[in-house]
């Protein structure tokens, strides 16, 4: 009864599709050690997370296109920030870039793609229960100059409390009537 108990708690607790915010870098942060290659290796990047930005007044922040960020041309940013602390909110699905525009920086590695994706959210509920994770173990391809974009999570769409709720409480039962 305290497992099932314990278990209901957690499922509860559980965060089915809040925005992320992920800190580039980590603890690194956006600097000319990083490695934004690895780092974003693992990740799913989704409409309504933010990535925040942590840099020194040597570094700044440019958002360009994919062609600029392969060319580490700083001159036609999208949008530039120096403010140090940059939090940049992914509202669009697609590729994003960045890349430092203090000369030599990019080149030496300070850039950073990262692909968004739609939030689960955003599909429409469908009535089939949530069943045991299909979610695939597939491991990116490395060496690929191109990557396609990861596969749409094919997780159960517990997309809100409601139903994470629901769900919790009938496994809550099944585990309480077999303990
Ligand atoms: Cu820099």
């Amino acid at each position: 009864m305290a497992l099932a108990a314990a278990l209901l708690v957690l499922l509860v607790a559980t965060p089915a599709a809040y925005a992320v915010q992920y800190t580039v870098g980590d603890s690194t942060g956006w600097t000319t050690t990083g490695d934004y290659t690895t780092w974003v290796q693992g990740k799913t990047f989704t409409v309504g997370d933010t990535l925040l930005f942590n840099y020194d007044s040597s570094h700044s922040l440019d958002e360009v296109t994919q062609s600029d960020y392969d060319n580490c041309n700083s001159g036609n940013a999208l949008k530039t920030h120096s403010d140090g602390n940059t939090v940049i909110t992914l509202s669009n699905t697609g590729p994003m870039y960045f890349i430092c525009p203090t000369v030599g920086h990019c080149a030496g590695g300070m850039k950073l793609a990262v692909n968004v994706v739609a939030a689960s959210g955003n599909t429409p509920p469908t009535t089939s229960p949530p069943s045991g994770s299909t979610t695939p173990s597939g491991t990116p391809p490395s060496g690929s100059t191109s990557s396609p974009p990861p596969p749409p999570s094919v997780a159960p769409s517990i997309t809100n409390n409601g139903l994470m709720l629901g769900f919790s409480l009938v496994l809550g039962a099944v585990l309480a009537i077999m303990s």
